[in-house]
């Protein structure tokens, strides 16, 4: 069975051409006028766009003594109805736990997915064992990338010995770090003094992760990422301290990624003050949100290609969660949603407002994520062989976000009420139409998880554990002299 996308505007990260479309296997087998098929989809003043790619989600994610409500059911559909066609989870091994397991944990969680996925892999401890282990999670897993966080100190914080030792085995592997860029140490004790001094609403998550924690760990990381010889991937960029250190990286010549949230991009930080406590708490995310100078850092980076990509962090916690901190911020779940509303939003507010030119709105959602995270042209292209992971976006409709309406399962949005006009009229999963403009037709269980094979190895690195840096031992003739 054949689909044909007809009398669209093709746009990709570099291209913008009318032409039809042609899908057969789930995947695209021509580009070009006049195609006829099976089935037709009409794109007439619609633009035919890769499906977006969210590097970045924490679906039933285990965190802070709970799990985010959306799971890999009402995730990926959130997804999907916002025409996002491929979600990156994290996999996180309890501390001590062998990250072969954890991926079982992992596998069995994503059964329910209604679109394609992949894996990160968290490092949440270090010894041997998952040293050991790394090269068969690049190996045979298809899993690429390591994520490692630098803040949740006493939880999933890795110490810098670690980090190092972890990159340069990512080095070797021909695997790449990925960071969570918030200095630990010095949030545990702000956190701590805002506590005691009697600052324990939402407001005091915010003045306890200043953006001068993210900038500081962001230079650390790209300083260790040099020595170990790595690329390194930012996660959720949020301030210009943090942009600053990338853009000095790449100015380098150094592979340094950095990835603005879309609620990074909307939402600053009045939201933590003068609101409701619940309205506060609800978008309680690390890091938090900022003020507008560093929002139009974040828009300027985009712009200028030193951010590479927008993704979501999706992690949502219902209101009742958010609650486990009413009397304590540091205890309110990390975490905001963002799947469903993050390419209307990034059309709305940055295409139509001139901000950023359709191509690079498809190259920010979908086609450098794909390219970065080793998965294109698989992903992230409207060519012949590609995998037919497309929307069909129609520029005039529009809706007000409101969770009243929203596919994810919690019970509140953070971008509500804001207005977007761009949505997808059609989505398809790999050729099967999964949205019909407010119609879902997924099928849980027909996304795939996706491997993602090694980097080719342009790194020189340390292979063996232990051995991290073996220094020229000088030979000298003699002592020098006392008092020298
Ligand atoms: N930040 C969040 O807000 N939630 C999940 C994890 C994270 O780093
Ligand atoms: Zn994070
Ligand atoms: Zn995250
Ligand atoms: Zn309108």
């Amino acid at each position: 069975m054949s689909t044909v996308i007809k009398g669209g505007t093709i746009v990709t990260a570099d291209l913008t051409y009318k032409s039809d479309v042609k899908i057969e296997d789930g995947k695209i087998i021509e580009i070009g006028p006049d195609l006829s098929g099976d089935e037709t989809l009409d794109a007439t003043d619609c633009f035919v766009m890769p499906g977006g790619i969210d590097p970045h989600v924490h679906l039933e994610m285990p965190f802070m003594g709970t799990y985010s409500t959306d799971d890999f059911a009402s995730g990926t559909r959130a997804a999907v109805a916002g025409g996002t066609t491929m979600v990156v989870d994290f996999c996180l091994p309890d501390p001590g736990q062998s990250l072969l397991d954890a991926i079982k944990r992992w596998d069995n969680k994503s059964t329910s997915a209604a679109c394609d996925y992949s894996f990160h892999m968290a490092i949440t401890w270090w010894d041997k064992q998952v040293f050991d282990e790394m090269e068969t999670v690049v190996k045979e897993k298809g899993i690429n990338t390591f994520k490692h966080f630098m803040a949740y100190k006493g939880a999933l914080m890795v110490n810098d010995d670690e980090m190092f030792a972890s990159f340069q085995r990512c080095a070797e592997l021909g695997a790449m770090p990925l960071v969570h860029a918030e200095n630990g140490d010095v949030v545990a004790s702000m956190q701590a003094k805002l506590m005691a001094e009697g600052n324990n609403g939402p407001e005091g998550h915010a003045y306890s992760r200043p953006p001068e924690v993210e900038g500081e760990a962001t230079n650390r990381a790209i300083m260790i990422a040099d020595m170990a010889g790595v690329p390194l991937y930012v996660v959720h960029t949020s301030c210009e301290q943090s942009h600053e250190a990338i853009r000095r990286a790449k100015q380098k010549g150094m592979r340094v990624y950095g990835e603005p949230l879309i609620q990074h991009l909307m939402l600053d930080e009045s939201e933590y003050f003068d609101k409701d406590w619940d309205h506060s708490a609800r978008r309680v995310m690390s890091p938090p949100f900022r003020n507008r100078q560093h929002q139009d850092s974040l828009w300027a980076g985009l712009q200028a290609g030193t951010l590479s990509c927008v993704a979501t962090d999706h992690c949502a916690f219902t209101t009742e969660q958010k609650r486990y901190g009413v009397n304590d911020f540091t205890k309110i779940p990390n975490g905001t949603g963002g799947l469903e509303d993050r390419l209307p939003l990034l059309w709305t507010y940055g295409v139509s407002t001139g901000r950023l030119t359709m191509n690079e709105f498809v190259a920010v959602t979908s086609t450098n994520i794909a390219k970065i995270l080793n998965l294109y042209p698989k992903k992230g292209a409207v060519l012949v062989g590609a995998d037919a992971d497309l929307i069909v976006w129609d520029p005039t409709l529009e809706k007000t976000i409101a969770a009243d309406t929203q596919v994810s399962a919690i019970d509140y949005n953070v971008f509500e009420g804001k207005h977007v006009k761009g949505l997808p009229r059609f989505t398809l999963s790999r050729g099967k139409v999964v949205l019909e403009e407010t119609t879902l037709k997924t099928e849980e269980g027909h996304g795939k998880f996706v491997k993602r094979a090694p980097y080719p190895a342009v790194n020189k690195a340390l292979s063996t554990w232990k051995d991290l840096v073996a220094p020229r031992k000088i030979e000298r003739a003699g002592i020098p002299p006392s008092g020298v």
